[in-house]
């Protein structure tokens, strides 16, 4: 039976650039590699597009694919040890893949972590 996602799930809460370094994939640690993503939070995931906004929309035609992390048993701290850059968090998926996000700018990343925390509070666990 086809499963249909409430249009609630689909919708964006917050989208905007941060830096990001993917340093780990399924639980192997990968080499740290800080780039600027436009990144997509709704309900359910966060997408990273590697490209500006403007560019993402137009390769979505193409079917381009962004990076899709299912926040479903994620994780999400503060990562001061995890780098030598200020405003960093970590996001852990179920999965074991780990994010590092950052901006120097205090309140975005402050309003990046509540608002992916939130996404994930309200989810179930598993
Ligand atoms: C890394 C690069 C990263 C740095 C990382 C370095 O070197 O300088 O920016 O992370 O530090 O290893 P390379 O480009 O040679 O891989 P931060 O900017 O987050 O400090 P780390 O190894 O201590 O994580």
């Amino acid at each position: 039976k086809e499963i249909i996602p409430p249009l609630e799930q689909l919708m964006v809460e917050k989208e905007g650039y941060l830096q990001k370094a993917k340093i780990a994939d399924g639980g192997k640690k990968l080499r740290k590699n800080w780039s600027t993503s436009w990144i997509v939070l709704s309900s359910r995931k966060i997408e990273f597009y590697k490209e500006s906004k403007q560019q993402a929309m137009s390769n979505m035609k193409t079917g381009n694919k962004p990076e899709s992390v299912d926040l479903c048993g994620a994780h999400i701290e503060w990562a001061k040890e995890k780098s030598s850059r200020k405003n960093v968090f970590q996001i852990t998926t179920a999965s074991g893949n780990e994010f590092l996000l950052q901006s120097d700018i205090d309140f975005i990343i402050l309003d990046w972590f509540h608002a992916i925390k939130n996404a994930i509070d309200r989810l179930p666990k598993d």
